[in-house]
């Protein structure tokens, strides 16, 4: 084994396009993303991972317009591209080539026990694509293409960043070198998991049936009121201590979320609501989430109405990325033994 290297200290994540970003995504990543960007203490990259979407089918058109929105998403959030590096996945092929060679370090035993696969493939694994199967070594290339050190992610997402440790430790293993950093997932805030508003049981995803159970970054004020109003919940008042929210999914996810987004914690919030009921607690909810949202979305709509400078953007995010990408990857060729990059 080489003597252990140090890291440049750098954080990578991405987002899929399968749809509309949600307030789960805002909160499990992007507003964590902006707070890393401005810690200024890593380098930051962000990325729209168009590749992972594409493990289930997607309409061409409706993903080219997502991976713009996504991206807009991004920037109305905070993303700043002379601050942080922001592209989309699929203009860097290294992602794809890394991601093969992590095909052949991964063991089918570990792809087996990702529990996203068993849920997004449901009862019917056999007609999943292998795509969806493989995923989690694409997702490890994306990340040790970087070398990234950190990785701020939501809770669905933690063992898949255990996956690229341990890919990475039998790389460095089999190979005999300390190439790969062992990768730290970062999940932290009050609202790492945010609930479906319908089922507080089931996560709130872009890809849900029903538009009810989400809050989406670009609903507009009325429809944020009417889903909170709507949010399932129990007749229970909001208790003194957040033991008493034990065996209450909805109305925990519900303090979550008023937590998230108003840069408090749980227990700050049930301070002040204690003894509130849903009439009182659920407005003042749409309220903090139409403030916080709202200019947001504003400023998602202006971005989407110029798509060529989002594409820019990307273009040039995806030329930075390729700069730190290409180096790792041709290092990796050599010690794989591959010729001629
Ligand atoms: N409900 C959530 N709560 C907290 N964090 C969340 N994230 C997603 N949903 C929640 C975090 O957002 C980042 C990007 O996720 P993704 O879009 O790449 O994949 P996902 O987790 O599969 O998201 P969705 O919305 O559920 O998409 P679909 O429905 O297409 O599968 C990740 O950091 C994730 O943890």
């Amino acid at each position: 084994m080489s003597e252990e290297p140090s890291f440049t200290p750098r954080v990578f994540s991405g987002i899929k396009p399968s749809g509309g970003l949600t307030l789960g995504n805002y909160l499990g990543a992007i507003k964590r993303f902006v707070d890393w960007q401005e810690a200024g203490t890593h380098e930051t990259i962000y990325c729209v991972v168009d590749l992972h979407a594409i493990t289930v089918w997607q309409d061409p058109a409706v993903l080219h317009s997502a991976t713009r929105e996504v991206a807009a998403g991004y920037l109305a959030s905070g993303i700043d591209p002379t601050k942080s590096i922001l592209f989309n996945q699929s203009q860097v092929s290294a992602h794809t080539e890394l991601g093969w060679i992590f095909s052949c370090v991964a063991r089918m035993g570990w792809m087996n026990r990702m529990t996203q696969f068993k849920d997004k493939a449901g009862e019917n694994a056999e007609k999943a694509s292998l795509g969806l199967y493989a995923y989690p070594a694409l997702m490890a290339s994306d990340i040790l293409l970087y070398h990234a050190t950190h990785v701020p992610v939501g809770e669905d997402q933690k063992q898949h960043v255990e996956l690229t440790r341990d890919i990475a430790q039998k790389f460095n293993h089999d190979f005999k070198v300390a190439f790969f950093p062992e990768t730290e997932p970062v999940i932290e805030g009050p609202a790492t998991r945010v609930m479906n508003l319908r089922d507080g049981t089931k996560k709130m995803s872009k890809s849900g049936e029903s538009d009810m159970e989400r809050i989406n970054m670009t609903d507009d004020a009325d429809t944020i009121a009417k889903k909170f109003k709507k949010a399932k919940t129990d007749p229970e008042p909001l208790p003194e201590s957040m033991e008493d929210l034990a065996g209450r999914p909805e109305a925990k996810n519900l303090v979550d979320i008023y937590a998230g987004l108003s840069g408090r914690t749980d227990e700050e919030v049930i301070a002040e609501y204690a003894g509130a009921g849903w009439g009182r607690f659920k407005p003042a909810l749409a309220d903090l989430a139409v403030e916080k949202l709202g200019p947001i979305s504003t400023e998602m709509k202006r971005l989407m109405a110029d798509p060529a400078e989002i594409d820019r953007i990307l273009a040039h995010g995806a030329d930075q990325a390729r700069e730190i990408a290409e180096p790792i990857l041709s290092e990796t060729f050599r010690i794989v033994g591959l010729v001629g990059r």
